[in-house]
């Protein structure tokens, strides 16, 4: 076993350009050099006086030393930022909730400025009893608080002819998972009196795009939830302030940000964002819509191309598996590409439609490797390998690309992203 000791003294030494050993350092300037004056066995600079007071951060903020969790955008795909995507760095986090301030975002006309006095929520159309709805009337119903993941289905899109994005955070960060606070739409729905005519919701958004998507009554009435808040507070703005819908499971562009209109109607309204948008070219030249379901995923997020392999031996390897149709039931993990397979361990909350946590205790020679985890939910969906997605949808689609992924761990520790089919 190496001791962390060994090789920063090795490395002090070499930028020293002094001999381990040399008579002309003291033993104690040699430790203190060695270790550092805040080590043990001295007394870190941070205890010998007194920190900052009470209300000196009345919002919190992270660490100043932790600036590498943060969300990231990728140059090419942003070609302007009022319609874009930035990435949850999936690669620093732990459990399943993602920080607020590092959910994905993704916006096709920027982040309105919303203020909730003047906030108003539309419920028309094929209704008894029509109702505009103020921020206190929406609080005022009975609530429900669910953790629940939103995905794009653009999340790994950008992988369907190659690898092309060397880092966890680009083939997988379209994806967080929060706590959801807020009223069921059924409880608001049956306060409108829905129509037996009415098949279909039309959910508008108060941005500049006034995006907008059909969802069928059945979801409607099923789990969605209108939300106000998010892990604890008021929903951030950047995911929907002060109201969103959340779409449990679907694909992330159902879950309408800054909800200002619900529409009943007896047939989809076949917008944008369900014809030219959020739909897949087959290889026949067909194109599948309404693809609601974000399927089973995962992928082992403990090493990836952010996380390198530093030292042999002992690895907890972990990661995130998800699906929209309900709970993950197992993940396996493969080191040799999908030859083998190793059952992992659940960790933690296994919940409906969130972020599942898996982990496998793993001791690397220091040989390279294929590493690959494949969920399986409990429906029995099993998460395909990339040759059988392909073999369906072709190499056509943006969206719901949900294949079983492979890093490549080479013998100096490195991670690459890598396509075995
Ligand atoms: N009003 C409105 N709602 C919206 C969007 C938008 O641009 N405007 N983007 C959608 C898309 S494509 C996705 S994937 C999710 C992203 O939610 P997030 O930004 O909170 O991660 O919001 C959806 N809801
Ligand atoms: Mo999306």
């Amino acid at each position: 076993m190496a001791f962390a000791g060994d090789s920063s003294r090795r490395k002090f030494f070499k930028r020293a350009g002094v001999a381990a050993g040399s008579a002309l350092l003291t033993a104690n300037q040699i430790w203190a050099a060695e270790h550092g004056e805040n080590l043990p066995p001295n007394i870190p600079s941070w205890m010998q006086q007194t920190g900052t007071g009470v209300g000196a951060a009345p919002y919190g903020s992270p660490s100043e030393y932790e600036k590498d969790a943060i969300r990231r955008t990728v140059p090419w795909l942003t070609a302007t930022p009022i319609s874009s995507v930035s990435f949850s760095p999936l690669q620093s986090l732990q459990g399943i909730i993602t920080p607020s301030s590092l959910h994905f975002e993704r916006h096709h006309s920027g982040i309105p400025n919303i203020d909730p006095e003047e906030h108003r929520l539309m419920i028309h159309g094929l209704c008894g009893n029509p109702l505009v709805l103020t921020m206190d009337d929406l609080v005022r119903f009975p609530s429900v608080s669910e953790i629940r993941f939103i995905e794009c289905p653009a999340n790994g899109g950008m992988e369907w002819r190659g690898p092309q994005m060397e880092a966890l955070q680009f083939t997988h960060g379209m994806i967080s998972c929060s706590e959801w606070t807020g009223v069921r739409l059924s409880t608001l729905l049956a306060e409108v009196g829905v129509d037996p005519k009415a098949k279909w919701v039309l959910a508008e958004g108060a941005d500049g795009a006034a995006m907008a998507r059909s969802i069928p009554l059945d979801k409607a009435l099923n789990d969605v939830i209108v939300a106000y808040a998010q892990n604890g507070e008021r929903i951030r703005p950047e995911q929907g302030y002060p109201l969103r819908l959340v779409n449990p499971g679907w694909e992330g562009n159902t879950s309408i940000k800054w909800l200002r209109r619900l529409e009943l109607g007896e047939k989809p309204w076949h917008l944008r964002e369900e014809t030219s948008k959020y739909t897949d070219l087959m290889p026949d030249g067909r194109a599948r819509r309404f693809t609601w379901v974000q399927e089973t995923n995962s992928v082992v997020t403990s090493v990836c191309p952010e996380n390198s392999l530093k030292s042999r031996g002992y690895h907890e390897l972990e990661g995130v598996a998800w699906s929209g149709r309900g709970k993950i039931k197992q993940v396996d993990i493969s080191f040799d590409g999908g030859f083998s397979w190793k059952e992992a361990k659940l960790k933690g909350l296994v919940l409906d439609k969130a972020l599942t946590r898996f982990s496998l205790d793993w001791s690397w020679d220091g040989s390279p490797a294929l590493i690959q985890s494949r969920a399986i939910d409990d429906t029995g969906y099993v998460q395909p390998t990339l040759a059988q997605l392909r073999e369906v949808r072709g190499v056509n689609s943006i969206y719901h690309k949900n294949s079983i992924h492979t890093w490549q761990v080479l013998a100096t520790g490195e991670v690459k992203n890598v396509q075995n089919t």
